[in-house]
């Protein structure tokens, strides 16, 4: 089964937002299979921005990540790296869509709220660098049969 990294960024923490966007994915009908909170050490920061690495934003980036606490999580679900990428929208959240997690609480680019994995690789990858197998739950909820046909 399909799964993506998502991280609730500092900013969305600190504003109170992680109910709201765990709501959307859960709304959806994606499944939880792994979150927790933490701080975020320099040297995983880096690493999960490695391929930033050159760009001129990824100090400030870096810094920003591991200021305060974050929210790690793995959803499972057909198709949910690319849909969660729709949900999170644009990495710029003065051009996201309305309706989306960024269109709908951000204005500034470094203070886009949410991290979702780009692609299936890319999720095999960040997943395995936040997560420990045995931290994620291997569960079907009981409602699937009503969401997916
Ligand atoms: P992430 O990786 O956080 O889900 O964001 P995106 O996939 O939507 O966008 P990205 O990888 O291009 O950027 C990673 C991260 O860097 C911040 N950023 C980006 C920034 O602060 N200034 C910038 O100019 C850019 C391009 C925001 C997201």
């Amino acid at each position: 089964m399909e799964r993506t990294f998502i991280a609730i960024k500092p900013d969305a923490v600190q504003r109170g937002l992680v109910g709201q966007i765990i709501s959307r994915f859960e709304a959806k009908g994606f499944t939880l299979v792994g979150l927790k909170m933490m701080m975020v050490s320099r040297e995983l920061a880096e690493k999960h921005y490695d391929v930033h690495k050159e760009r001129p934003f990824f100090n400030g980036l870096v810094d920003f990540i591991i200021s305060s606490p974050i929210v790690a999580m793995v959803w499972e679900g057909e198709g949910v790296v690319a849909s969660a990428r729709k949900i999170i929208g644009a990495t710029n959240p003065l051009t996201s869509e309305p309706g989306t997690i960024r269109g709908d609480y951000g204005i500034s680019i470094g203070r886009n709220l949410i991290h979702g994995s780009d692609a299936i690789e890319t999720a095999q990858r960040e997943i395995s660098l936040w997560f420990k197998e045995e931290e994620l739950a291997i569960w079907e909820p009981g409602l699937t049969k009503w969401i997916v046909e």
